[in-house]
């Protein structure tokens, strides 16, 4: 006999910010829909990532859904830079407002994902044996959510507590008294170093690549400020929409080679105490293009450190040399810096001193042992692609996309995928995703995808699937795009290159997200150009 299986119009991966937004919309279509998250609440990467000091890099006015003109304007942010809990506080009062959660399963996690050619539909396991068929199956599972640790030997012998920032303890960790050592000096480390510092007895921060940071001047937020932002949001969304990060800033006019020194540092200095991802990066035209032009900008930033930290060799340690300004996702920090200035914190620099093994009692590098209570691995993800290749996803013929993507992803504008019909990855690779603001590109995908979605209801249509000529050409152009920059040089999660094993490809899309906006919706006005739509 065969088995009965629940059938839904669509089953969304994931509860974040853009698994909710994706069941809102296409339950405002009458679809229905079935949510599947592994944690145990909604929030996605808020959720997760709850390490002292998380907090989002993108302003809080800009880091949130513009779907709904009465929720962006009775949402009342408190700070410039909003933490980990209020981001979290946000999306649970979005899930109860649009009454999201009675859709959503919680703490069940997808196995897999198979699509049947007999009937166009998938079918999606979860981990504890759930099976449901649904014609759409879309992936909201998030650009950084596959956590890595280090693969340094002996973590099982560690007789200390270990956490990772991505998986942070709820009741969070009090490190008050304790011998701590943090590996990773990405956005995560330099976000919370400086609170484990002021907490622990001692702390040594293991860094493999200095990055650079600027400081977030992070502040409460002005009432009159937000007033007039919501005053003004309907057009200053749009600027983000057609933007080049989907952050509206002027954009540059002129080489960063064209003006002199003097000039040149005073735009800097404009730009550093703005506190933004963005505002150094786009100073002048060609920072991400040029070396030369983008030397300029990652001495003054090195000078910056140099003047922040107080021992010279500390200093030249922690000044980024390996790559370009920006070639790595630039950070924003509260008092990184000054806190090698405390008597309690040490630098590690393991590209002299290469980490060996973990010991039962802390860390060993090639030239001594450190004996520590608890470690920290900020040590980041397997970054856009991970969390899809981690699900069993098989498409046509039983293609396994792992396998497909084993030389490097391939999809069609970061949205499908050739052979994986009625399947749609929001904010996958080749789309601007971790490029940009990740509000603006969660939205743009979630509303192209649920027009889609109407369209292919509308016109009687069972699938939508790339073609291999439209998604070879995207490919193509991404990693044109992608040439054209500094970016490709740097050894980044953007390349793979965080991850062993894994290919170097450029993966996310520089052309900017109001081009890609336009392509997207171009394609869309010619029929879905590049997808084959089958009866
Ligand atoms: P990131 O940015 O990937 O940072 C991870 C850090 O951990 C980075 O400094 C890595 O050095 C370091 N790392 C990773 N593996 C090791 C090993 N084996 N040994 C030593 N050091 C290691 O992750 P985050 O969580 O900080 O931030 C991710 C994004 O979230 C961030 O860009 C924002 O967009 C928000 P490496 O640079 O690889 O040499």
């Amino acid at each position: 006999m065969q088995e009965r299986i629940e059938e839904f119009d669509a089953v969304v991966v994931g509860a974040g910010l853009s698994g909710l937004y994706m069941l809102h919309e296409l339950r405002g279509q009458g679809l229905s829909v079935r949510v599947y998250e592994a944690g145990d609440g909604v929030g996605g990467t808020w959720f997760w990532n709850r390490y002292p000091g998380a907090r989002c890099d993108v302003e809080s006015m800009e880091y949130s859904y513009s779907f709904s003109p009465e929720l962006e304007q009775e949402w009342e942010w408190t700070e410039k830079y909003p933490t980990q809990p209020e981001i979290l506080r946000y999306i649970e009062h979005v899930a109860d407002r649009f009454d999201l959660r009675r859709d959503v399963v919680l703490q069940t996690r997808v196995e897999s994902a198979v699509f049947d050619e007999e009937n166009g539909r998938w079918t999606v396991a979860t981990e504890g044996g759930e099976r449901v068929s649904a014609q759409f199956c879309i992936m909201a599972t998030g650009c950084l959510s596959t956590s890595k640790t280090p693969e340094i030997p002996g973590l099982e012998t560690f007789q200390g507590r270990w956490y990772h920032t991505g998986h942070w303890p709820h009741e969070g960790v009090d490190f008050t008294g304790l011998r701590v050592g943090v590996v990773g000096t990405g956005s995560s480390g330099i976000q919370s170093i400086p609170l484990i510092a002021e907490q622990a007895e001692h702390l040594t921060v293991f860094q493999r690549t200095p990055n650079f940071a600027m400081p977030a001047g992070n502040r409460p937020l002005d009432p009159a400020q937000q007033a007039d932002l919501k005053a003004r949001y309907p057009e200053h969304r749009q600027a983000a929409r057609e933007s080049g990060f989907g952050i509206p800033v002027p954009l540059p006019t002129q080489s960063a080679l064209e003006v002199d020194a003097a000039e040149r540092d005073r735009a800097y200095q404009a730009g550093w105490d703005k506190g933004s991802l963005v505002s150094i990066l786009l100073s002048y035209t060609d920072t991400i293009v040029d070396k030369a032009a983008n030397d300029t900008a990652a001495e003054f930033v090195r000078n910056k450190i140099r003047e922040m930290v107080h021992d010279p060799e500390t200093a030249e340690a922690l000044c980024p040399n390996d790559h370009p300004f920006g070639t790595k996702r630039p950070c924003l920090d509260t008092n990184y810096f000054a806190t090698f200035n405390r008597p309690n914190v040490d630098l590690v620099d393991v590209r002299r001193t290469p980490l060996q093994e973990i010991t039962p009692t802390g860390l060993r590098t090639s030239d001594r042992e450190y004996a520590f209570d608890a470690l920290v691995f900020a040590t980041g993800f397997d970054a856009m692609t991970g969390a899809l290749t981690s699900i069993d996803i098989r498409g046509r013929d039983g293609v396994r996309l792992k396998e497909r993507w084993a030389e490097g992803p391939r999809a069609y504008l970061g949205l499908g995928v050739a052979g994986f019909p009625n399947l749609f990855t929001i904010t996958g690779p080749g789309s601007p995703s971790v490029l940009s603001n990740m509000m603006v590109s969660i939205e743009q995908h979630v509303e192209w995808i649920s027009e889609c979605v109407a369209f292919l209801r509308e016109r009687g249509h069972s699938t939508i699937e790339a073609t291999e000529d439209a998604q070879d050409a995207w490919v193509q152009h991404v990693q044109d795009a992608g040439n054209m920059t500094l970016y490709p040089t740097a050894n980044s999660w953007y390349m793979g290159a965080n991850v062993e094993g894994k290919p170097r490809v450029f993966m996310p899309y520089i052309g900017g997200v109001g081009v890609y906006r336009q392509k997207c919706d171009d394609v869309a006005a010619k029929g879905y150009e590049g997808f084959a739509l089958a009866e």
